[in-house]
């Protein structure tokens, strides 16, 4: 009985001709004012990326960075991530080998807190970034929180020689530590320093899977896990802001010469239609 059904269906699947079209539809828009849906595209994975170019063009990027450099960067957690990764400010990841955000993370904050403000004074980019974002989601966007404080947006992160391919999904790394449920999280960085070759940002149209654990490098993955999927790779301009879904695996290609520092958050779509910011 059963048997004769299976062949049955394998009949039928073998003289269906197949006529579903299917659009992989992973692009990077490049646009002067991405809207809502182009955002809702992302979260939906239609998208690869999308990106605002010279969105901090009345910014001096160069004086920053020159500021930037009278003050000490720290880096993620060694254990976690080497060769060290320059930055300021604290990353939620650094955390995620324990089992909350302890003290020493809310203190860092405000001390980074006070020294972004001390280097920009009044004219703070975040500000406009954030401001922008806001304006184009058309709905809240604020800082995730943790039993009701705000987590620290906006870590100064310097990538020259670039990253391995890696994702982000705070859900899936850090399950239950945000107040905010998340539907979908984007990656967005503002470039404040480019190196004129290399340093592009690779987005894979590939999720991590748990098979892909024999494939570790380090704190990545070996690229050969995303090898045959489709791929856009975006070479960042100065003053550029690009978001993309940091849940597919993405890499940064090496420079030989050059920095390449951005003004780097997460941001998550929540259940309720808002947009929750972390680094
Ligand atoms: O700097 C970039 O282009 C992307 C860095 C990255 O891995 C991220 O923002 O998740
Ligand atoms: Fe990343």
């Amino acid at each position: 009985m059963f048997s004769n059904l299976q062949d049955d269906r394998t009949r039928i699947a073998e003289n269906t001709e197949v006529v579903q079209r299917i659009d992989p539809m992973f692009d990077a828009l490049s646009l002067e004012n991405p809207t809502r849906s182009d955002l809702l595209r992302l979260a939906a994975g239609t998208l690869a990326a999308v990106r605002i170019p010279a969105h901090l063009r009345d910014v001096d990027c160069k004086a920053l960075v020159q500021a930037l450099d009278s003050h000490e960067f720290d880096t993620y957690d060694e254990r976690r991530i080497y060769p060290p990764v320059m930055k300021l400010g604290p990353a939620v990841f650094d955390y995620y080998l324990d089992d909350g955000i302890r003290d020493e993370y809310w203190e860092h904050a405000a001390e980074s807190r006070r020294t972004w403000k001390q280097l920009v004074g009044d004219h703070d980019p975040l500000d406009l970034l954030v401001g922008e974002l806001r304006r184009i989601w058309g709905g809240s966007v604020e800082p995730a929180t943790v039993d009701g404080r705000e987590l620290f947006v906006g870590m100064v992160r310097e990538l020259t020689g670039g990253a391995r391919m890696h994702f982000d999904e705070l859900m899936r790394e850090f399950p239950g530590v945000l107040d905010q449920q998340l539907v979908a999280q984007f990656g967005f960085n503002c470039y404040i320093a480019v190196p004129d070759d290399g340093g592009e940002l690779v987005v894979y149209r590939r999720r991590w899977k748990p098979s892909d654990e024999a494939h570790r490098v380090g704190y990545g993955w070996s690229e050969s896990v995303a090898a045959d999927e489709p791929r856009v790779e975006i070479k960042p301009g100065l003053g550029d802001s690009i978001w993309f879904d940091s849940r597919n695996f993405h890499a940064i290609k090496p420079n030989s010469e050059g920095r390449r520092l951005s003004l780097s958050f997460f941001c998550g779509v929540t259940t309720e239609n808002k947009i929750v910011l972390w680094s």
